[in-house]
């Protein structure tokens, strides 16, 4: 299997939930500033996903896997005993998929583009954050009942989702400091083996 990235953007979720189900990965990586995109083997990457973003999974058998929401939750599939994803159709699986839908479409897509496109201007970036930052009070006061993750106390794809956006808070210019579960959950996340190695695998590649 192949994961086609971008150093520290959204692919990182996927990365660390293959090291969390010990599922071996081939990595690609992928030059999102340029068009055409082109990645290191020198391969055209909209021939891999027309629209041109990371995360994309090729499987073995040649199928290509879109949206990181599927994919974490394919990879979790693959590992059932990792407990990465409650059992599919169970109503614990539904919570987890509402828990997704909540990252990718109130959290991701308010940093990214606003964030990290300048040319939006300091309004739009000044909306995206006191979005962001309602969005953070409602984890917050989820996190609040002592909690570990998102769905109590198993680690899963949701909080590998929910801590590769909020990874991004200080490059963002995210003020954490009101919200102290959040920074204790990016900081257990943050300590787990499989994420360190995600991380460390992402920059040393990025160094060459
Ligand atoms: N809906 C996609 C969005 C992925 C996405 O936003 N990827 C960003 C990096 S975090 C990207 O590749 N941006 C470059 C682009 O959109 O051209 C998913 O959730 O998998």
């Amino acid at each position: 299997m192949k994961l086609y990235y971008a150093t520290g953007t959204c692919s990182l979720s996927p990365h660390i939930v293959a090291l969390e189900a010990g599922i071996g990965l081939q990595l690609e990586r992928v030059d999102i500033r340029t068009i055409p995109r082109i990645t290191d083997t020198g391969a055209d990457y909209a021939l891999v996903n027309p629209n041109l973003y990371v995360p994309a999974l090729e499987l073995d058998d040649g199928t290509i896997l879109l949206e990181g929401t599927a994919m974490v939750q394919y990879l979790a599939d693959l590992a059932p005993a990792s407990g990465l994803a409650p059992a599919a159709g169970s109503m614990a699986r539904v919570q987890l998929q509402s828990w997704l839908g909540f990252v990718a479409t109130e959290l991701h897509k308010a940093f990214s583009p606003w964030l990290f496109h300048p040319e939006y201007g300091l309004q739009a970036q000044d909306v995206a954050r006191s979005r962001i930052a309602a969005r953070l009070d409602y984890v917050e006061r989820h996190l609040a009942d002592g909690r570990q993750f998102l769905l109590g106390a198993q680690f899963t794809v949701a909080d590998a989702y929910l801590f590769t956006i909020l990874n991004w808070s200080d490059l963002a210019r995210v003020d954490l400091s009101a919200f102290a579960q959040v920074r204790a959950f990016l900081a257990r996340v943050a300590a787990r083996p499989a994420v360190r190695e995600a991380l460390r695998v992402e920059a040393s590649r990025a160094a060459r």
